[in-house]
């Protein structure tokens, strides 16, 4: 793989109004310290601010049994891949992710695949990815710290309902400590979190794609 990804635009998160990661006694992310060279200077590309944080209704009455709920997708993160992951599944499915096998903090990037490109996700990883990340914006991005608490639903609400092929990508920079980025992200307003650490890990073929189908 090329030493270029290094450089290479990545998402950006920012989840000001989520609590997720630290609510109800959960384990707090952190206690490695991230080291190594500065990642993120200069990085362009999608710049997100977080608007939604998942789609929870609060409970309001007797529970209905006439609609179906939507199925759901438990990715597995390892260090460095995503497991357990279908090739193809309906429209309006919902994907979380479970990081409790991994060391590192990880995220989920869905973003749309354009419907006139036929290249199979390693090849536009390999050869076009600044184009993959800019492609268009995220379907959602999902962040989890290792462990076992909740990830954290930072772009939209981990539903796919266009159907189309997608690439789901981490762009975590290698070691950072999960709590620092987390900070960062949230406070970096839509930029690019400053923070240190190692090629993202895409870098380390963290990458992968799905078809959402009607
Ligand atoms: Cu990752």
């Amino acid at each position: 793989m090329s030493g270029s990804i290094h450089h290479r635009p990545v998402p950006v998160i920012a989840a000001p109004s989520c609590t997720a990661p630290t609510a109800a006694g959960r384990r707090t992310p952190g206690g490695r310290r991230a080291t190594s060279r500065v990642f993120g200077v200069g990085l362009v590309g999608l710049a997100l601010v977080a608007t939604a944080c998942g789609d929870d209704d609060p409970a309001t009455g007797t529970a209905t049994t006439t609609a179906a709920a939507s199925p759901t997708v438990t990715v597995r993160a390892v260090d460095f891949a995503f497991q357990d992951l279908p090739a193809a599944v309906t429209a309006g499915t919902r994907f979380t992710l479970d990081n409790t096998a991994a060391t590192e903090l990880h995220e989920m990037v869905a973003i749309p695949i354009a419907s006139d490109e036929s290249r199979p996700i390693g090849e536009l990883v390999q050869d076009d990815l600044e184009a993959l990340l800019t492609s268009a914006p995220p379907a959602f991005v999902v962040l989890a710290p290792p462990g076992d608490a909740d990830p954290i639903v930072a772009v939209g609400d981990g539903v796919l309902t266009t159907p189309g092929r997608y690439a789901l990508v981490c762009m975590i920079p290698t070691g950072v400590d999960p709590g620092v980025y987390l900070d960062a992200a949230a406070a970096s307003n839509g930029g690019p979190p400053q923070v240190e650490g190692g090629p993202p890990h895409i870098a380390h073929g963290m990458f992968a794609e799905i078809t959402v189908a009607n």
